[in-house]
């Protein structure tokens, strides 16, 4: 999208994860300085604040599905001011918050890419397939089902309109996977989600799988929401997340992902989710995590021909 309006919104969600902390990562993100990051490239930027839902009342808490009646709250919160954001012309920026907080962003950005008449894709930058169902989850822990939810694979309560435009599994990019459970393993691939785990890029590179992605999304004219998890770094430079799984992406690896996005123009949403500021180092994993954000928003080294379509 060419949009140069941006709007952050802060989702101080942790439920999902079965731990304490992510709750702490849109004021990370905002000391991190990321406001003044993305102004610097010359967006506006409205800051809306922090989603504070009341648990849903008629969400019934469940051991397979852990504090379902605040999850769904903010999903339904999300979902409706990710939509509105983005039907007011704007870019969301979604603040997390641990990761389920995109059965929210990503259901109301597939309203928004139905109402005008787009398929809309997802870039899933993550260890995790996050395709658990409250059947197959080892864990109960919410942040573990969102791509399943979204795709209409693990409708486990009616937390949203069951009539919503769901997101095609085969418009589901996964990159940096590297930690997926049994089960899960035979869903992704039983749904057609597209796979890039650790090896993929260490045997094509990150720019090889990236162009086989943009060319994807801007053959079917669509809209691009990228979903972007902290444990996908390598710990060494992001310990802030309670997940850490050894052998994640390097520094650059992230940002050539992030360069290649921008220059593409067909990023609409951005979700940054699992910083846990109580796990840190210092605020080296809240940095790294804004100044990615800035590489996708257009921060360069050196001006260069674009990539035709
Ligand atoms: C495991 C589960 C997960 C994020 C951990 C872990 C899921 N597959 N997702 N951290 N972001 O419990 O479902
Ligand atoms: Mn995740
Ligand atoms: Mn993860
Ligand atoms: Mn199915």
């Amino acid at each position: 999208m060419n949009s140069k309006d941006i709007t952050l919104i802060g989702v101080p969600l942790e439920e999902g994860s079965g731990r304490g902390g992510c709750a702490m990562g849109p004021a990370a993100f905002r000391l991190a300085g990321i406001v003044k990051s993305l102004e610097g490239l010359g967006f506006r930027v409205s800051d809306s604040g922090d989603l504070r839902p009341e648990p849903a009342t008629d969400l019934e808490e469940r051991q397979d599905a852990k504090n379902l009646p605040i999850v769904g709250a903010f999903a339904r919160a999300l979902e409706n001011r990710t939509y509105e954001k983005a039907k007011a012309g704007t870019i969301p920026v979604i603040m997390g918050g641990d990761h389920s907080l995109s059965m929210g962003s990503v259901p109301g950005m597939a309203r928004y890419a139905a109402g005008i008449g787009r398929p809309l894709f997802v870039l899933w930058i993550d260890a995790h397939a996050d395709f658990n169902s409250p059947e197959t989850s080892p864990s109960g822990n919410i942040h573990g089902m969102p791509v399943a939810f979204f795709t209409g694979q693990a409708e486990f309560a009616p937390i949203l309109d069951r009539d919503r435009p769901m997101v095609d599994p085969r418009n589901v990019f996964q990159i940096g996977i590297r930690s997926v459970d049994e089960i899960e393993r035979k869903m992704i691939a039983e749904h057609g989600v597209n796979v890039f785990d650790m090896r993929a890029i260490d045997e094509n590179g990150i720019a090889a799988i990236m162009l086989q992605v943009i060319d994807r999304v801007n053959a079917a004219n669509g809209l691009l929401h990228v979903s972007l998890d902290v444990d996908f770094l390598d710990p060494d430079i992001a310990p802030g997340v309670g997940t850490t799984v050894p052998g994640g992406a390097t520094f650059r690896e992230a940002h050539l992902i992030m360069e290649m996005l921008h220059d593409t123009g067909l990023v609409c949403s951005l979700d940054l989710v699992e910083l846990n500021p109580f796990l840190d180092d210092r605020g080296k994993s809240a940095r790294i995590m804004v100044e990615l954000t800035a590489s996708l928003f257009g921060r360069r080294v050196l001006d260069r021909p674009t990539r035709s379509a």
